[in-house]
């Protein structure tokens, strides 16, 4: 199942030693201990894999390197390395302590969320002309350790809504490479997928059933997702006997759950229409007319009506971009 709320523990690398240590050349003698290395920092960057935080189910906690400590003969402590942890874009970082939120809203954005400790300098950055032989040396400094709670809120630019069957995630496969799930029963998809299209990110809301807003099936833990979606693609299957009510069943649920989700921008698809007669999808593309929804009549196997899908897809980048 999705992990979408987790609360995990960090720590970023403590800083090495600075070492004290005095140069084994007779001809030079003096300090020569080296400072200790900076430690790893902790940095959360965005993707577009939605299961990303599933590396937290078992493990709770994530710690970066520690910097090396300093050594004799002017050599410094290794820095430890950064440690980079992939969650999915819409991710809430929440410090428990502190109430701070930071979030992550783009792919391959890193944010830094807890710093390594400095590294500790050696006697050899103590010598003076006074001071011809000290033997001090700093230790290091600890890196910041962090309690946070990871609360996914996905974003997405265009979420793909309707009914089970309705050719969601084969729409959302056919204009990405998200590689969902396809099937012809209901909730094959039990989890939604995201799909990149040119820096645009689709998501396949799955689970939408008539009684989703007040709890039934699936749909209540993947509507909240809808909350940050800019655009919906409302997918209605040419295979309905009444595309009208399938139409109007997913935008009750909407309204039920959070009024501004029927405020959004749409765009509405009469799906799979090579699996209806061309009389057949004609009546049903006048039925929705007639109750003042404009809709597209699309296949997935008809490439002219994925380029059109494609080109509004464009247009949303555009607009986005001008934004
Ligand atoms: N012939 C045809 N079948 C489609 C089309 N789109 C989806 N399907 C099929 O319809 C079924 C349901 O599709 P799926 O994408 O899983 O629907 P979802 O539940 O809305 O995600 C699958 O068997 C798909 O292969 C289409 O345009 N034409
Ligand atoms: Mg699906």
């Amino acid at each position: 199942m999705l992990i979408d709320e987790v609360k995990i523990r960090i720590k970023a690398g403590d800083g090495g030693k600075g070492a004290i240590a005095f140069n084994k050349n007779m001809m030079s003698l003096g300090p020569a201990g080296g400072s200790g290395g900076k430690g790893g920092n902790i940095w959360f960057e965005g993707t577009s894999d939605i299961g990303a935080l599933n590396q937290f189910r078992f493990k709770k906690e994530v710690m970066a390197e520690n910097g090396q400590d300093g050594r004799g003969q002017f050599v410094d402590g290794k820095d430890g390395r950064d440690t980079v942890l992939l969650v999915p874009v819409g991710t809430v970082i929440r410090e428990t302590e502190t109430g701070k939120e930071k979030e992550i809203t783009k792919i391959g954005e890193r944010v830094l969320v807890a710093k390594g400790g400095r590294g500790g300098k050696g006697n050899f950055l103590f010598r003076s002309p006074k001071r011809t032989s000290p033997k001090i040396a700093q230790p290091g400094k600890p890196g910041e350790s962090l309690d946070l709670e990871l609360t996914l809120k996905m974003i997405s630019d265009v979420g793909l809504v309707g009914l089970p069957n309705a050719g969601k995630t084969s729409l959302l496969n056919e204009l990405t490479r998200a590689g969902g799930r396809v099937g012809n029963y209901a909730f094959t998809t039990i989890e939604p997928n995201l799909g990149v299209y040119y820096g645009l990110i689709i998501s396949d809301i799955p689970g939408l059933i008539e009684g989703a807003s007040a709890g039934k099936g699936l749909g209540m833990k993947f509507l909240r997702h809808i909350e940050r979606t800019n655009v919906i693609f409302h997918l209605i299957s040419a295979e309905s006997e009444n595309p009208v009510s399938d139409y109007k069943t997913i935008k009750t649920e909407l309204e039920k759950y959070n009024k501004k989700l029927i405020k959004k921008k749409e765009f509405v698809f009469l799906t799979k229409s090579d699996l209806a007669a061309k009389n057949e999808v004609e009546k049903k593309m006048e039925d929705l007319k007639k109750n003042g929804i404009k809709a597209v009549a699309i296949s997935i196997h008809d490439i002219d009506a994925i380029g059109g899908v494609k080109k509004m897809l464009d247009q949303i980048i555009k607009d986005k971009t001008a934004a």
